[in-house]
């Protein structure tokens, strides 16, 4: 039997210059595996803790070395010797060991950077791919990516409010096609921003970052943008939108401060969606309501959720007691999964299982301050849910996991399948 032989974590930065946690681990057969955790920036009020040092005089206080600490101190000595295939048993000792509801004691990027390091490098000792090995031989549906080729809110010092508008490619017929799909949209809308006089740099995920008049006119731009690189809008390429609308709740009210477009209640945010969904090609809305407003989520999903895509990211932090509550209140019908949300990698499975119990789809997502790690692309193919929501056309750290993703496509090679988890707007889920 293989066994793990030592863990060692240190720091690194993450895309954003801030400090994050890299593990690395080996086995005594000497494999050696490294994986690295990723951070917010909109991040849901209940997501399990990510320990930051607070101390003043190193990286504003956002250094890592207690949870690195944490990983070489107490629990490195206590997981050597492990079997590293025993991943469910490893990840509720580290559970145990931090012993607090939400991995405040020792850390949630402590704890998830040795989860997934002890799955890569079991994956390695049975000789598969990371993917094979978490999703089975039966792993070969590839995700259709959302590409945020437009960032706001928290992700971007610009007058858009809402976070994410993405594309995605729902009628290409493989992911690499996809991908290209993707990338002329997100060329041709930086020559279409030029072209009106708006700026080309990018924001926290590799999508442009414009001053524009309201945030409305984003989608009209990438309609503009879709068609201008030659597609059909609505049929070969959707969009999705992430407005992150906890981070604008203020005060019992969603204050479109940025764009200066004033204050609106629940129901007018909802309204002003339902009114986009007759106007833009839109198949999927996550987070267009805060992260409290349970009641609302509910009332839109009775009104849109059998046209569009609902996704509840900060309302349910991957956490299975949420979406089990989600469930029971019909409050959605996807869930956006991360593995930092909640901590283990197994914690992130036991999430997914209640999706598909419950048949909620799930949108394996990064983080707006990422690394070059691409675990979560294994992990989206293992699985199967069919969708990524992972930046941009640009910057390594996105790339890094589309990259992986061109990789898996060419190793399946004929095996491979590009899922089609939506369809045309407003015409609901083929599945
Ligand atoms: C989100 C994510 C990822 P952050 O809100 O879905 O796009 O952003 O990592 O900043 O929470
Ligand atoms: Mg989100």
């Amino acid at each position: 039997m293989t066994k793990i032989s030592s863990i060692f974590a240190h720091e690194i930065l993450d895309s954003r210059g801030n400090p994050t946690v890299r593990v690395h681990l080996s086995l005594d057969n000497g494999i050696r595996v490294s994986s690295s955790v990723p951070s917010g920036a909109s991040t849901g009020a209940n997501e399990a803790v990510e320990l930051r040092d607070g101390d003043m005089a190193r990286y504003g206080g956002k250094g890592v070395r207690n949870a690195i600490a944490n990983v070489n101190n107490v629990l490195a000595p206590k997981l050597i010797g492990f079997d590293p295939s025993r991943q469910a048993e490893i990840d509720a000792l580290m559970i145990a060991l931090d012993g607090t509801p939400n991995k405040a004691r020792l850390g949630a990027n402590a704890i998830l950077g040795v989860s997934m390091a002890v799955a890569r490098a079991a994956s390695q000792a049975a000789g598969l791919p990371l993917y094979a090995y978490l999703g089975g031989p039966g792993a070969t549906r590839l995700p259709l990516p959302m590409m945020n080729i437009l960032n706001g809110g928290k992700h971007a010092d610009n007058s858009v409010d809402f976070q994410e508008f993405m594309v995605m490619p729902v009628g290409a017929p493989s992911f690499s096609e996809g991908l290209r799909y993707g990338a002329e949209t997100f060329h041709a809308l930086a020559a279409l921003l030029k072209k009106k006089g708006y700026a080309t740099s990018v924001g926290d995920e590799g999508g442009f970052a414009p001053n524009l008049k309201s945030n409305e006119e984003a989608c009209e731009l990438i309609v503009e943008a879709i068609k201008a690189a030659g597609y059909s809008p609505g049929k070969d390429i959707a969009i999705a939108l992430d407005p992150a609308a906890s981070s604008f709740f203020r005060d019992g009210i969603y204050d479109l401060a940025k764009s200066g477009q004033g204050h609106k209640t629940s129901d007018e945010m909802i309204a002003m969606f339902t009114s986009w969904l007759g106007t833009y090609p839109i198949v999927s809305l996550e987070d267009c309501l805060d992260e409290n407003d349970w009641s609302g989520f509910s009332r839109m999903t009775a009104l849109l959720g059998d046209r569009v895509q609902i996704v509840g990211d900060d309302i349910f932090v991957t956490n299975p007691s949420f979406i089990r509550r989600g469930i029971a209140e019909k409050a959605a019908n996807a869930v956006l999964i991360k593995l930092n949300q909640i901590g283990t990698v197994t914690e992130t499975m036991q999430a997914i299982t209640l999706c598909r119990e419950a048949g909620w789809r799930y949108v394996i997502s990064h983080r707006s301050g990422e690394t070059e790690d691409s675990f979560m692309a294994d992990f989206t193919v293992a699985m199967g849910g069919g969708q990524i929501k992972t930046g941009s056309a640009c910057r390594s750290e996105r790339i890094a996991k589309y990259n992986r993703l061109l990789e898996i496509e060419a190793e399946l090679g004929a095996a491979a399948e590009l899922a089609h988890v939506v369809q045309a707007p407003g015409q609901g889920r083929i599945d």
